[in-house]
Parts: structure tokens; sequence; C-alpha cells
């Protein structure tokens, strides 16, 4: 799907908005400081850097939760519709977008303009959780848990969102590496069919097995563009400690690599997110090991191989 010479776009989004705790924004900048660009142009890529987009233009407060739940609704409506424009601008030129979180609301903006641009994507999401609740179904009203259901057309109708249109449909997605679902998320799921691969069919089958079959429910025909949107929560805690969200059971340092590796073995990969690296949680060697798997998984998904 993409021209010569092959061109990443690095978006950066340091952004919060979607989730209580301080500190994801700086994902992106720490990301690029441990040499993610360098890195990329030495597996053969040309890379433009797009900038840590500060949305300064976007003023929300005051930013009042909408149906006294959804925190900073406003807020995370217009950063993830200008991340919207930014990406999709980027895969209309023809280039890779692989957009830096920043919490997972981000993928509202990400992949809304990968579909954009391809209209016939897949979206393949590795995470701990599932990220479908709708307004009605959140607990926490923290929205990096919501993202998936407004790009289905689940959830909200209130006109903040209205320029989110459901362009996802519930066969074009698949999960990897759940193990953290709300009651709610588990009733939009079945509701959906929507097909999802949680740590259990992970053991079962192996990281393998299960890559091949996410990829057949998906992508049967292996002829699709895909959008991989990974949160780095998917891997285990003893792996990637530095995250909002930690839960214990993740994949392993090679599955989550082995996802990358088959996935950009397809050569369809055309939009990349890596979500949820907060530096400010855990200690120093923690977050360094974080952001340094966080780079290495952007490496395998965009070619780097083992031999
Ligand atoms: N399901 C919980 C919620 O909706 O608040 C937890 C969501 C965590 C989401 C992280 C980003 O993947
Ligand atoms: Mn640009
Ligand atoms: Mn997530
Ligand atoms: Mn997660």
């Amino acid at each position: 799907f993409l021209p010569n010479p092959k061109t990443i776009a690095i978006v950066g989004c340091p952004f919060s908005g979607g989730q209580p705790k301080l500190g994801v924004d700086k994902g992106p900048i720490h990301l690029v400081e441990a040499g993610l660009i360098d890195q990329l142009e030495e597996i053969g890529w040309k890379v433009h850097f797009d900038g840590h987009h500060q949305f300064e233009e976007i003023h929300a407060a005051p930013d009042p939760p909408i149906k006294t739940l959804l925190k900073n609704p406003r807020l995370v409506s217009r950063v993830c519709e200008s991340v919207a424009s930014v990406v999709g601008g980027h895969a209309k030129n023809g280039q890779l977008p692989v957009t830096l979180g920043g919490d997972h609301s981000l993928a509202m903006g990400t992949v809304s303009g990968t579909l954009a641009s391809y209209p016939d994507a897949c979206v393949i999401w590795i995470d701990a959780h599932a990220d479908i609740n709708t307004s009605k179904t959140t607990e926490s009203g923290n929205i990096h848990g919501m993202p998936v259901s407004f790009l289905l057309g689940l959830g909200e109708n209130h006109p903040e969102f209205a320029w989110i249109r459901p362009v996802l449909k519930p066969e074009r997605i698949v999960y990897i590496g759940l193990r953290d679902i709300d009651a709610g998320e588990r009733r939009i799921l079945r509701e959906n069919k929507i097909k999802a691969f949680s740590m259990h069919e992970v053991d079962k089958y192996g990281i393998g097995k299960v890559v091949e079959m996410a990829l057949d429910h998906v992508n049967p025909n292996r002829d699709l563009p895909i959008h991989l949107s990974f949160d780095v929560d998917a891997l285990d805690p003893s792996v990637a400690p530095s995250t909002g969200t930690p839960v214990r059971g993740g994949l392993t340092f090679r599955e989550g690599h082995y996802i990358c590796e088959a996935i950009h073995e397809t050569g369809l990969l055309v939009a990349l997110d890596l979500m949820e690296v907060n530096p400010s949680l855990a200690d120093p060697e923690s977050v360094r090991q974080t952001v340094a798997v966080g780079c290495s998984l952007v490496r395998s998904a965009l070619g780097e191989t083992l031999l």
C-alpha cells in the first residue's frame, strides 16, 4: 500500500486526558529520546518526525463531565479529532503513521484517520483491556477504556463526539492479550460477535497460532490494510512495568514481539500505535526497560528481524 521510498511519519501525542494518572503524556518524548527515529532509519525507513503535538490550540476548560460520568469529554474529543486529521493526512500522503501515546483514548483519532484513507482496513488491538466501554457501561468514566465503542458507533451520541464516524465494523477488529474485561464490556463483545483472543487462548494455542487465527478472522485473504494498535499494558508487568493500568499474567517479551513480527510479515501494515507508556510510574530502571521494549516493538512491526 505504501509508495517508495517507504516513509514513516512519527506522530508524538503527549496526551493524558483519557485517564487520571499524570506522566503518560511523557511517553512519546521518552521513546524519541531513546533513539527510536535513528533505529527506524537503520532498518531502512525514511522517517519524517512530525513533532510532539502539543494540542495547544485546544482549550477545553471548563470541561464538566457529560451525563455526570465521562471525564474530560470535550478535551479528549477535540484532541482525538485533531489526531485523526494529522494521522489521516499522513496516510493520504502514502506515509505510515506511527503514533506514540499518550493514553489509548488517542486511538479514536488514529483509527479514524486510518479508516479515512483505507476504508476497508482492519484493526488488530493488542491490550490487557478491551477498551470498549460505552457511556452506559463505564464504571470509571476514563475514556481510554472506551475508544473502540466510539469507533464502532456503539456509545455516545452526544454532539461533542459527532465527528467520530462509526467507521469500524465489528468483524474488522480483533483483540489479542485480554485479561481484564468489565462485565458490560463482556456483554458488548458477545452481542457484537467481536473476536478476541485472551491470554487463555495464548496459553492454549501458542502465540503463533493465535496470530494466524486473528488474521484469518479480520483479514481472511490477507489483502486488507492493517492498523495495529498496541497498548504496552498487553505485556506482562514484569516486561513493561511503567504503565498506568498493569495487569498480571500478560504477554511475554517474545509473544509481544512475535505479534509485531508476524504483522510485518503480512506486508499489510499501514498504521501503528504504541500507547500507554508512562515514564512517571515505577523506578528509573523499570522506566528504561519499558521505553526500550516500546521502541523494540515498533522496530519489530516495521521489519527488524532476528536473523
Ligand atoms: N475497563 C477499565 C475502564 O474502563 O476504566 C480499565 C480500562 C483501562 C484501559 C487501558 C488503556 O487500556
Ligand atoms: Mn508532517
Ligand atoms: Mn488500551
Ligand atoms: Mn490496556
